[in-house]
């Protein structure tokens, strides 16, 4: 099948999307063989380094402080729990750890300074090592490479037309300005979105044009199905029928061939014959650990028990791109440079994420 294309139209994608579940299946599988072993999977896990308190007013999101009530917060986690929690992710066969923060972006200073020393601290232990901390400028993109930072996870989550629906503290555009930065540095990006947002299989395929006409393509796209949490302006949203996840991971798969494609949240409503279709249609990658960042994920030895099942291998570290080298802070040659960068702030109010505002201060008045 073809090389990498990056001129996708909307309507391609559709028509690959909307084929017959059979042939759909068939041409992605047929194009993931040509890149991927498909027994292979990798296992990467989550850690939500500073959980909750966002400004941002992402409607999906639990940890946006305007509407969530039932989350716990956290400060940011100290380098030594961050290092525990690494080995324990490692001993039980991951070979990634991705650190979230609820920030809207990175700000330079002690904190940013501390995030540099977790990634010095995971690389070293030779494990990927990829962070997801909102917005960041180029000179903070460069101060994570040197620190052997191996990805940035930054999502457009929609397609631009759908984004305004679902976020209004910032625009699309800014998501692909951090992913231009993250590309000026030799960091890998992961870059993918959520489905199952109310939006329409039109928005899924202006979300993969978006993703696919980035040059180079994400190397990682996590497809994510919504986690509808109480409290959120998504709650009250039904989970999308499985044949739907089926269908976006095959389209993706033919779309951005080379990239991994990860089935990422929304698995614990999943059965294993649901995640075995998408790994046929081309995931190669899961997020495992009883916790995405907030909220349920199956339980590791359950996951593992499905990779026996299926005859599935966990992926070593490493194998897609080689391993950063770290740069000591001591031996840093790059400063922060305390940079205001001009983010949007753009006015448009989404009705429902004002309402779950409301109701959600009601909520903690009681
Ligand atoms: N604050 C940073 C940002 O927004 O880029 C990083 C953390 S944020 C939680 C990372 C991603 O998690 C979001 O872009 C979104 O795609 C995903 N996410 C958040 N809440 C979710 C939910 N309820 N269901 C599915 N995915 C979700
Ligand atoms: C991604 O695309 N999904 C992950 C990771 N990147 C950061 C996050 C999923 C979060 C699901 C909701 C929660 O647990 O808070
Ligand atoms: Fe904040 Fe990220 Fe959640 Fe949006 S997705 S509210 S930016 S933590």
């Amino acid at each position: 099948m073809s090389e990498t294309r990056h001129n996708w139209t909307k309507e391609e994608i559709l028509a690959i999307y909307n084929k017959p579940l059979m042939e759909l299946l068939y041409d992605a599988a047929t194009t993931h063989r040509k890149y991927h072993d498909p027994n292979t999977v990798q296992v990467s896990t989550l850690l939500s380094i500073k959980t909750g308190g966002c400004p941002e007013d992402c409607g999906y999101c639990p940890q946006a402080a305007r509407y969530h009530t039932d989350i716990e917060g956290n400060d940011l986690m100290s380098v030594q729990q961050v290092k525990a929690q690494a080995l324990r992710a490692k001993s039980s066969g991951s070979s990634r750890v991705c650190m979230g923060a609820a920030w809207r972006n990175v700000k330079d200073g002690p904190e940013f300074d501390q995030v540099l020393e977790m990634v010095r601290t995971i690389n070293k232990l030779d494990m990927e090592v990829c962070c997801t901390l909102g917005m960041i400028t180029e000179n903070q993109a460069k101060r994570l490479a040197e620190a052997g930072l191996y990805a940035y996870n930054h999502n457009l989550d929609t397609s631009e037309d759908y984004y305004k629906d679902v976020i209004s503290t910032r625009a699309f555009e800014d998501r692909l300005e951090t992913i231009d930065n993250v590309r000026k540095t030799n960091v890998t990006v992961c870059s993918g979105g959520i489905i199952g947002m109310g939006e329409k299989v039109e928005d899924r395929a202006g979300m993969l044009v978006a993703l696919a006409s980035l040059n180079p393509q994400p190397e990682s796209v996590p497809i994510n199905a919504l986690v509808a949490v109480e409290g959120t302006p998504m709650e009250d949203i039904e989970p999308i029928p499985i044949w739907e996840m089926i269908r976006m991971v095959a389209t993706t798969r033919i779309v951005m061939p080379k990239t991994q494609v990860r089935l990422s949240a929304g698995r614990t409503e999943m059965s294993r014959e649901g995640q075995a279709m998408c790994f046929f249609a081309g995931a190669n990658s899961i997020f495992a650990g009883d916790k995405l960042l907030t909220t349920p994920n199956p339980d590791v030895n359950e996951d593992m028990e499905m990779f026996k099942l299926l005859g599935l291998n966990p992926q070593k570290a490493f194998v897609k791109a080689p391993q950063p080298e770290t740069v000591e802070a001591s031996e840093s040659v790059l400063q922060p440079l305390g940079e205001k960068p001009k983010w949007t702030r753009p006015g448009h109010k989404i009705e429902r994420n004002e309402n779950a505002k409301a109701t959600s201060k009601l909520v903690s008045k009681d």
